[in-house]
């Protein structure tokens, strides 16, 4: 499946129905006055947030999105029947902008959430409205208003509480390959992982809590290198980041580094997220090369007084447990 985190959409409601010119014409009922009727609303446009979608796919084949006119007024003081609302579908942790000002207009977080993103226009009056003293038979009627248009930017962030970073390679993919149910490519070259994967990792009490893994990070990924820090915006929401960090590299201390880097390049805040630094495939090195790989990250991480560092193999499955529950203290979850 592609995967496609922005778009951008035209949106336009519904234009209100017009009101009309009627006489009530009955026998028996001489000059029987002005009736015509309101025309009818016109229909909104929403945007409503549905658990089933991922992606923003949907968006880059189809960008134009109006909802149905109001109907014109009829006579007997009959109202238009309003136009229908367009309902949008967008994945959970969309956000939505007015594309010229780029002003924030909603988040888009719990699935049901809503937004209301363009107003259909009022039905027009029929002359039933103008009956006056002065004039008993009104030729007046309005026109339906325009509905409103906007042109939207959607932007999806995905919504996991824990992030998976690292160098390319270290090993992110597999280590949520056996988390959980996620099946994301995994080779040994680096940016195997093109877009990010979400995968459900189930916690003691039997819930789900979801890891996000995402491409690797390079030095200059915040000036673009590689796949540049595009995908950071999808760990943004992350409460928790799990830096993966290859045990067997020639220079630990310098991969530790180039994503610390990284991060603080980003800004929003992900260099202040509370991390679980990660030695992974400890079981290529030999236990004095362990500890001495151990003692340097150790050394850097104490630095700036983040939780202890651990060491796993995601290939060879060991201390998985050991992490998990270092990831659902950290979390608060029992
Ligand atoms: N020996 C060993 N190899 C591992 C371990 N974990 C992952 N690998 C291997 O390391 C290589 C890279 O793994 P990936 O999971 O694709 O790495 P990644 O971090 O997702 O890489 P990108 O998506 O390119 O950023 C693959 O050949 C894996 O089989 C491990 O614990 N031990
Ligand atoms: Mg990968």
């Amino acid at each position: 499946m592609q995967f496609i985190d922005q778009a951008r959409i035209a949106v336009k409601a519904g234009r209100g129905g017009d009101g009309i010119v009627a006489f009530r014409r009955e026998k028996y009922v001489p000059a029987g006055g002005p009736s015509g009727g309101d025309g009818g609303r016109g229909g909104d446009v929403l945007l409503v947030a549905d658990a089933n979608l991922q992606t923003l796919l949907d968006f880059k084949y189809k960008r134009l999105f109006a909802a149905v006119e109001g109907r014109r007024g009829g006579p007997n003081r009959c109202t238009g029947a309003s136009g229908d609302h367009r309902v949008i579908k967008v994945p959970c942790g969309t956000e939505v902008r007015d594309a010229r000002t780029t002003i924030l207009l909603g988040d888009l977080t719990a699935p049901g959430d809503e937004l209301l993103v363009a107003l259909g226009g009022r039905g027009g009056l029929g002359n039933a409205h103008y009956l006056s003293n002065r004039n008993r038979a009104p030729e007046k009627c309005t026109e339906g208003k325009e509905g409103e248009e906007w042109l939207l930017q959607l932007e999806l962030k995905l919504l996991a509480e824990v992030g998976i970073i690292g160098l390319p390679n270290a090993g992110k993919s597999t280590l949520i390959s056996v988390l959980s149910a996620a099946r994301p490519k995994i080779a040994d070259y680096p940016f195997t992982t093109l877009v990010p994967n979400l995968g459900v990792v189930r916690r003691p009490s039997g819930d789900g809590t979801v890891f996000a893994d995402i491409p690797g990070l390079i030095a200059g990924a915040a000036q673009g290198a590689g796949l540049g820090h595009d995908f950071l915006r999808h760990i943004e929401r992350t409460r928790l980041l799990i830096h993966l960090i290859d045990a067997s590299a020639e220079d630990v201390l310098a991969d530790l580094q180039v994503v610390q880097q990284e991060l603080t390049a980003y800004g929003h805040g992900l260099d202040q997220r509370p991390r679980l630094v990660v030695l992974n495939k400890i079981e290529l090195l030999d236990s004095a090369a362990l500890e001495s790989a151990l003692d340097i990250v150790r050394q850097q991480v104490k630095s700036q007084g983040e939780q202890p560092v651990l060491a796993i193999s995601a290939a060879a499955s060991k201390n998985l447990p050991e992490l998990l529950a270092a990831v659902w203290q950290q979390l608060g979850i029992a």
